[in-house]
C-alpha cells in the first residue's frame, strides 16, 4: 500500500465513525495531537487530586469524608487510564511525566486556584466536574479507540463527582447565613475559571478546526461553553444562588444565555505558570515523583528478578527435556 492509500484508508475510516485503533496507521499529526491533549487531559487528572486533597482531613463529616477521599481516589485512577491510553500512540509514561515535570506539558488551568473553604469542595465538584462532564461526554466518541473507551467510565465517575458536589452547595445554601455566605462566595470565586476551562474562544484556538475534522473533538470550545453555561445557571438559581456575571441574561432568539467578557489575560497569564498556585502544584508532584522513587526501583528490580528465575527455569526444563 502506498503513503497515499493508507492516508485514504484513514480518511474514510473517520469519515465512516469507524474508531482508530492502536496498530491502525495515522498521520503523524494525529498521532502528536492525541499524546498532546490525553496526556495532558492525565496530567490534569492527576494535578486535580490536589486542591481536594487539601480538604481531606478537615472534612465536616466522616460521610463527606470518605466521599471526597473516594472521589479524589476516582481521580488518580482517570489519569491512570489516561497514561495508559497516551501509551499505546507510543509514548512512555516516564517521559510524560518529564514533559509535566519540567513545564513543557500543560495541565487545566483551574487546578492552579486555591481550595480557601469547605464550600470550594463543593464548587468543583458542581462546577469543575461539571465542566469536565460536558467536555468528556463527546470524547466517549473520539475517533481514537483506546481513549473513548478510558471516556466511558471515567464520565459514570464524574457524573457521581458532580452531583456530591452539588448537594454540598445545596446544603450549604439551605444552612445558615454564614454557609449560604461561604456557598456563594466559592461560586463567586470558581465560576470564570470555569468557564475558562473550556479553553480559548474557537478563533484563537489553534487546535479546534483540525481536532474536529479527526473527530478527535465533537464540539468546539465555545460550543461547550456555551452549553455549560446554560445548564448550570438553571442549577444556581435552583439553590438560591447568583452567577457572578451581571451580562448574564437569557436570549430568547439564540435560545441561549449571553454571557459578558471573559478575562483572557488571567487565562493566559494562569496557563503560562503564573496563577496562584502553579509553583505549588508542581513542586508537589515532582515530590511525589521524587518520594516515590524506591518504589520504583523496588518493583523493577522485583520484576528482573522474577523474569530471571522464569528464564532459569525454563532453560532447566529444556535440559531435562
Ligand atoms: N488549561 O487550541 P486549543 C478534570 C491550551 S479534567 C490549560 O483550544 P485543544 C477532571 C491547549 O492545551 C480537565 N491549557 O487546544 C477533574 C493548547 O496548548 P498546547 C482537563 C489550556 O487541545 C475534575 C492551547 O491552550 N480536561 O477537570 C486550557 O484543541 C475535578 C490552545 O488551546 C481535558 O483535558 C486549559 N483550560 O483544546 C479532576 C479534556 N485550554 O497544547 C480533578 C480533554 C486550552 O498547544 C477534580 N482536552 N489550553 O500547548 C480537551 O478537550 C482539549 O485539550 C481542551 C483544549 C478543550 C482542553
Amino acid at each position: 500500500m502506498t503513503v497515499h492509500s493508507f492516508q485514504e484508508h484513514f480518511d474514510a475510516k473517520i469519515d465512516n465513525e469507524v474508531m482508530i485503533e492502536p496498530r491502525d496507521w495515522m498521520p503523524d499529526d494525529y498521532r502528536k495531537t492525541l499524546i498532546r491533549q490525553i496526556s495532558q487531559h492525565a496530567h490534569s487528572e492527576i494535578v486535580g487530586m490536589l486542591p481536594e486533597g487539601n480538604w481531606i482531613t478537615r472534612a465536616p463529616s466522616l460521610r463527606r469524608k470518605a466521599v471526597l477521599l473516594a472521589k479524589v481516589q476516582d481521580e488518580g485512577g482517570h489519569g491512570l487510564y489516561l497514561y495508559s491510553a497516551a501509551e499505546t500512540l507510543g509514548i512512555t509514561r516516564d517521559e510524560m511525566y518529564d514533559q509535566l515535570h519540567t513545564g513543557k506539558a500543560k495541565y487545566s488551568s483551574i487546578f492552579n486556584y486555591p481550595t480557601l473553604t469547605w464550600a470550594d469542595i463543593g464548587a468543583i465538584g458542581w462546577l469543575v466536574d461539571g465542566a469536565a462532564i460536558m467536555n468528556q461526554v463527546p470524547l466517549c466518541r473520539t475517533s481514537y479507540g483506546p481513549y473513548a473507551r478510558a471516556m466511558v467510565r471515567v464520565c459514570k465517575e464524574e457524573s457521581f463527582h458532580q452531583r456530591q458536589g452539588f448537594e454540598i452547595m445545596m446544603t450549604l445554601a439551605n444552612g445558615t447565613d454564614v454557609q449560604k455566605k461561604m456557598a456563594q462566595d466559592a461560586l463567586n470565586r470558581w465560576w470564570w475559571p470555569s468557564i475558562m476551562m473550556f479553553g480559548p474562544n474557537d478563533a484563537d484556538s489553534p487546535h479546534t478546526a483540525q481536532s474536529m475534522r479527526w473527530r478527535i473533538k465533537r464540539f468546539t470550545n465555545d460550543e461547550l461553553r456555551q452549553k455549560f453555561i446554560d445548564v448550570t445557571v438553571e442549577q444556581a438559581r435552583l439553590i438560591g444562588l447568583t452567577v457572578p456575571d451581571p451580562d448574564l441574561k437569557w436570549n430568547e432568539e439564540r435560545g441561549h444565555y449571553d454571557f459578558g467578557p471573559i478575562n483572557w489575560d488571567e487565562f493566559w497569564n494562569v496557563v503560562k505558570g503564573n496563577g496562584p498556585c502553579n509553583k505549588e502544584r508542581l513542586d508537589a508532584r515532582k515530590k511525589a515523583w521524587e518520594d516515590g522513587a524506591w518504589v520504583r526501583d523496588a518493583a523493577l528490580a522485583h520484576s528482573e528478578k522474577r523474569k530471571a528465575r522464569k528464564e532459569n527455569k525454563e532453560v532447566k526444563e529444556v535440559k531435562a527435556a
